[in-house]
């Protein structure tokens, strides 16, 4: 007889699973030595909010589920802010959280026992695909294995799962039970008839590329060539293509010569994309008609723009249909109608016409410089963040990571931390600013302790920069944005993790970052500087620049 701590790590080992994140107490901590009975390597992080963004990053960056172990109440509340992230964004996490034990509970009385809430699963609700709370040993192991199937079933998502301590801790059968993963549906062939006749009835149209499509970089291109359209993506699906493919846009679309580009065709196909308002400038963006959607969820699909067709089923498996029917109806590839390079050009003359992004344009020319191909890019939801997100050259699907889903600062480096475990051969560089960097500074020492090769940049403006430059553009003055900061490079030290410090993104800012993701040991470059946003990105300020 083994415990039900071993058939929740049976069922993750069954599954696949060879590393998680956890932050241990006297509920959960039945689970240290089932993991490691299982061989599955289990990561602490210093926060319950690290340990989930960790889960994220891991998850972001394998595509694969990502796994938070936490302990009842207060250690399962730390994690809602990651996982409303994880949500957002799609990302398949499992969060797995003890609860007060069957023999103490009373159902709808709160008799005050250690830990506990008054509906722990309640927290997580409104931020997850599904809340599962298993009643007894029996549903240890067939609630971990659904939880996943869940997570990874698209549109992805987080997963919750409570068990009662006692059940964790006390016998269970060994579990056989893991679940085949979902089958996407296939496309139906009369919404792909359609949608090709309104492709084929277009002289301009344009693929747009959304998260749910990141990975289906072979049919983007395909069918992108067939139709001879340009491809645009939202920040999430940066890298379905290299960035020098001639059909890549390569820019945000409310960069003005995007959008002008946008105006100009005459037809969308818009693959895993819910054309939300971080992509769109909150809808002002014109989307061209007529327009076809390739989406899992039809519902999403549709909801921020009428679509003509959409094909209800997984985008690899859509477009893939789209681009067989294109072949038999025309047979080759069209010449592009639009210039993308121009666009490209006039992106970046746009962008060094005005002063105030020059430092901002230096930034992004010197990291691009710095980093290899392969470098894995956390940016956090700091104005460095904006620059990369929407600009840095990307080379390959999940290389770029923001948090936009839910715009949650901190995100950065505790989830660059669980992406390094995961793929400790490919660098791993996390980019926050002064303030987003403090929310998890602990986690150097997660760093240190894994000895993970991430380089930590942090861009210390002494302040919440995208909230200083708000405020000054609408005249509200400073209060709340001027921060007192640590000296960071002593803090990285302290910690046992080297730094260094450099003033601006010139040439000592590029061969910092250079030496230190080549260093393959975790490092802090610690830049003093402050960049203005880019002008177009936020939704608040939509459709300004021309
Ligand atoms: C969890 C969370 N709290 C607060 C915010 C609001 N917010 C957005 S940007 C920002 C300032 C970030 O400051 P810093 O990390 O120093 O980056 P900077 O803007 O200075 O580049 C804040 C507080 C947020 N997006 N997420
Ligand atoms: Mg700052």
């Amino acid at each position: 007889m083994t415990t039900g701590a071993d058939a929740v790590a049976a069922v993750l080992a069954a599954t696949g699973t060879t590393i998680v994140f956890g932050l241990p107490g006297v509920h959960n901590q039945t689970l240290w030595p089932a993991c490691s009975r299982a061989g599955i390597r289990l990561v602490g992080a210093r926060h319950e909010q690290g340990v989930a963004f960790a889960a994220d990053g891991y998850a972001r960056v394998t595509g694969d589920v990502g796994v938070a172990l936490v302990t009842t109440g207060p250690g399962a509340a730390n994690t809602v802010g990651a996982v409303g992230e994880a949500w957002a964004s799609r990302s398949p996490v499992v969060v797995v959280a003890s609860d007060v034990a069957t023999t103490i509970r009373r159902p709808g009385i709160v008799r005050g026992s250690l830990h506990e809430a008054r509906d722990q699963a309640a927290l997580f609700r409104p931020v997850t695909k599904a809340t599962l709370e298993v009643p007894d040993v029996d549903g240890i192991g067939p609630a971990i294995a659904v939880a996943r199937t869940l997570a990874l079933a698209p549109p992805r998502g987080p997963v919750y799962v409570g068990i009662p301590t006692d059940l964790l801790a006390g016998p269970a059968p060994a579990p056989a039970l893991t679940l085949p993963p979902a089958e996407p549906t296939a496309a139906d062939p009369d919404a792909i008839a359609r949608a090709v006749e309104l492709l084929r009835a277009a002289r301009r149209p344009v693929v747009w590329v959304g998260g749910g499509a990141r990975d289906a970089s072979d049919t983007v291109a395909r069918v992108a060539a067939q139709l001879g359209a340009p491809v645009v993506t939202t920040f999430q699906a940066r890298g379905v293509l290299p960035a020098d493919h001639p059909l890549l846009v390569g820019a945000p679309p409310h960069e003005p010569a995007v959008t002008a580009l946008l105006e100009r065709a005459d037809a969308a196909l818009v693959a895993g994309s819910d054309l939300d308002g971080p992509n769109t400038q909150n809808w002002a963006l014109p989307l061209p008609e007529p327009r076809i959607a390739v989406n899992v969820d039809p519902d999403d699909a549709a909801k921020n723009y009428a679509m003509d067709v959409v094909i209800e089923t997984d985008a690899t498996v859509g477009l893939d249909a789209m681009t067989r029917a294109l072949r038999d109806e025309e047979g080759s590839t069209r010449e592009p109608w639009a210039d993308v390079a121009a666009t490209r050009r006039d992106v970046r003359a746009d962008l060094d016409a005005d002063a105030g992004t020059a430092a901002g344009i230096a930034f992004v020319d010197r990291t691009a410089a710095a980093l290899a191909e392969d470098a894995v890019v956390f940016a956090d939801m700091a104005v460095p963040g904006y620059w990369l997100a929407g600009y840095l050259p990307v080379a390959r699907p999940r290389a770029l990571h923001y948090p936009m889903g839910w715009g949650t600062l901190g995100f950065a480096f505790p989830a660059a931390l669980g992406a390094a475990v995961a793929s400790p051969t490919r660098p791993v560089v996390s980019f926050s600013g002064d303030g987003g960097f403090l929310f998890a500074t602990g986690e150097l020492a997660a760093l240190a302790q894994e000895r993970s090769p991430v380089t930590a940049v942090v861009v210390d403006d002494g302040g919440y920069g995208m909230l200083r430059w708000g405020r000054a553009e609408e005249e509200l003055d400073g209060i709340g944005t001027e921060l007192h900061t640590p000296d960071f490079a002593a803090v990285a030290r302290a910690f046992g993790v080297d730094a260094q410090t450099v003033d601006g993104f010139g040439d000592d800012y590029e061969r910092a970052l250079a030496g230190a993701v080549a260093a393959g040991t975790p490092r802090l470059l610690h830049v003093r500087a402050s960049l203005v946003p880019p002008r177009t990105t936020s939704p608040r300020w939509p459709r300004r620049g021309r």
